[in-house]
């Protein structure tokens, strides 16, 4: 993003990833300009996390070597976070969003887009118009986070070679029981073509991400275990056929575009 006006927030994460998407994505409608740091998912070991994050030196990891932090979910190393992003980011997860001034830090993907939105009061209905309709985008939000809980599980999993049937029939049942939420909201709302309203909310931004984090588990194993097998691919392309309509029309949109584009092609790549 080439931006001349001074960043309104700054995301530190491993990139890409379509969690950082809810907020890029949100910010191409609203012209927001918001900092990126970071570097490949796997070299994020090798950063200092902090307000001003940045790539570690041999000489600061030893100087470092006793400030280390256990990796809870993803990372099975130690992680180089300073005492101020600890403070500022009480779960010590990534992405992590601050201030300005680096004071305020704001966690969760879900939380990030909705700080952008609020960056901007005016013509913006990207988080709906009224109190009512602002809640039911939450609802969706909320809902995802259930579904992303469950997600991250089995792709973690997927990742280390560890996925198993109940993971797996977990993540499944979060899958059925978020989709079918929204498309319930889609066939309801099918005039207007988006889930909570005639326009492009965060529901629709946060629904495109989370099914493309989890889109990845279509590529086939490496070593395939019995019983495991794509859960997209057992459900078949007719259930959430709205939903699955949307993420294809929401794929093409420049905003959803820049960012999705390399990520889903280079999935479908692995499926030939
Ligand atoms: N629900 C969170 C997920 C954040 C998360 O779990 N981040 C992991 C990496 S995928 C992390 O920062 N782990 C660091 C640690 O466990 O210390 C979001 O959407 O932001």
């Amino acid at each position: 993003m080439v931006k001349t006006t001074k960043p309104l927030l700054r995301i530190f994460c491993y990139l890409p990833t379509p969690r950082i998407w809810k907020s890029t994505i949100a910010a191409r409608f609203l012209d927001i300009n918001i900092e990126l740091r970071g570097t490949k998912p796997t070299e994020i070991k090798d950063w200092l996390w902090d307000f001003d994050a940045r790539p570690l030196t041999k000489e600061d990891k030893v100087k470092l070597a006793d400030k280390t932090t256990k990796g809870r979910t993803g990372f099975s190393i130690k992680l180089y976070k300073t005492a101020s992003f600890l403070a500022t980011q009480p779960y010590g997860t990534i992405p992590a969003a601050f201030s300005p001034d680096g004071k305020i830090g704001i966690f969760e993907s879900n939380s990030i887009m909705r700080l952008v939105v609020r960056l901007k009061t005016k013509n913006n209905t990207l988080y709906g118009s009224t109190p009512y309709e602002s809640s039911r985008i939450d609802g969706f939000l909320d809902a995802s986070l259930i579904f992303a809980r469950s997600s991250q599980k089995y792709l973690l999993s997927i990742n280390n070679n560890s996925v198993n049937k109940t993971i797996r029939n977990e993540a499944k049942e979060a899958y059925i029981s978020y989709m079918t939420g929204i498309e319930n909201a889609l066939r309801e709302n099918k005039k207007n073509g988006f889930i909570t309203s005639k326009n492009i909310t965060l529901a629709d931004i946060c629904f495109f991400c989370e099914f493309s984090l989890f889109y990845r588990e279509i590529i086939p194993l490496n070593n395939p275990k019995n019983g495991i097998n794509s859960i997209i691919n057992e459900l078949g392309p007719k259930s959430f056929n709205l939903s699955i309509k949307h993420f294809k029309k929401l794929k093409k949109h420049p905003y959803f575009k820049i960012d999705a584009n390399k990520y889903l092609s280079d999935i479908e790549k692995k499926l030939t």
